[in-house]
């Protein structure tokens, strides 16, 4: 099969070719220029999810999936991995939770490592993100586990990120340290049928009330669900669609997606410059013995002569 017809196969909905799309421009083999330029465009919600492992993410991804093939639409769920060198496979639990959708063509899941990728997480997810759109998905789910720059280089990805909490976690306090707060759209108390959901909703609105806002900005709304019953869907599902709105009223959109193409050049650029200019263990020790100074090793990497 050709490339032309595996991506028709592709965007009819068969899950096999867009694994071997998917796996050609995560890993950038010999194809993927001319794989990413076959799936130009397209119109995706890309919708991050981030949070504490175990606080309900894949449970809440798996009961959007729901509400929006009810809706009609097709559905693709990147589930990234920060920590895990190994992709395409399975992160098993997840797999488990989300095998409600196994049969259904319009939707497609996939694990995605980024760990000792070329150009790390941005480069890799962004271009399985622009991929899926491209192929004609209305809806990429990134979700991944709230570990510091990981989550902030995925809400650069998405329109719409979700930050999920839970009760009990301390994971208010938590995210503020994190600086977490700062990259969702909106917040999600999930588990909120366990004891505690409403002082920490209570917490987070209280901690918000203290940002100062412009008029016209956006306000993150703080919703609360029982992913497990898929309970609080509806009021997310409309929340979503609202920032997505209010993204598109203004040039939020536009900037947002300009921002977001520029973050991935770099993260290419950058790098190709990392294998382009290697610093090698010798030169290091020559500046670390004092036979040369930094300056002058990094106008000989920068010569080509580095080695030497
Ligand atoms: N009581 C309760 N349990 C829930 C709810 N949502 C999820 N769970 C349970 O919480 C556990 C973890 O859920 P996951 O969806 O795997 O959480 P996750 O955030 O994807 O976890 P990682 O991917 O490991 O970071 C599972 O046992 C779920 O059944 C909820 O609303 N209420
Ligand atoms: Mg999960």
């Amino acid at each position: 099969m050709g490339l032309h017809d595996i991506v028709a196969a592709a965007r009819a909905g068969d899950r096999r070719a867009t694994a071997r799309l998917l796996t050609a421009v995560e890993n950038q083999t010999p194809d993927a220029p001319e794989v990413a330029r076959r799936v130009l465009g397209g119109d995706a919600l890309i919708v991050g999810i981030t949070g504490s492992p175990g606080v309900g993410k894949s449970t809440l991804v798996s009961a959007l999936i729901a509400a929006w093939r009810e809706a009609g639409l097709r559905v693709a769920v990147l589930a990234v991995d920060p920590s895990s060198p190994f992709s395409g496979g399975a992160i098993l639990g997840d797999r488990v939770r989300m095998a409600d959708h196994a049969l259904d063509e319009g939707v497609y899941i996939r694990s995605v490592a980024t760990r000792g990728h070329l150009g790390g997480l941005a480069a890799t997810t962004g271009a399985g993100v622009r991929l899926l759109e491209g192929l004609g998905f209305d809806v990429v789910i990134v979700e991944t586990v709230g570990v510091g720059q990981a989550e902030v280089e995925i809400a650069s990805l998405a329109d719409t990120t979700l930050l999920l909490l839970a009760p009990g976690m301390g994971d208010g306090i938590q995210a503020v340290k994190a600086g977490v707060v700062e990259i969702a759209d909106v917040y999600v108390v999930n588990k909120a049928d366990r004891p505690g959901a409403d002082g920490t909703v209570r917490d987070l609105k209280a901690m918000m009330s203290l940002v100062r806002r412009e008029p016209g900005e956006w306000r993150q709304p703080v919703c609360t669900t029982v992913a497990s019953e898929a309970k609080g869907i509806d009021e997310l599902v409309a929340a979503i669609g609202k920032h997505r709105d209010w993204l598109a009223g203004g040039d939020h959109l536009a900037l947002k997606r300009r921002r977001r193409a520029a973050a991935e050049i770099r993260a290419r650029v950058e790098a190709a410059l990392r294998e382009r200019y290697r610093v090698t263990e010798e030169l290091a020790e020559a500046v670390a013995n004092g036979e040369t100074d930094v300056a002058s090793a990094a106008e000989r990497v920068l010569r080509g002569d580095g080695d030497a």
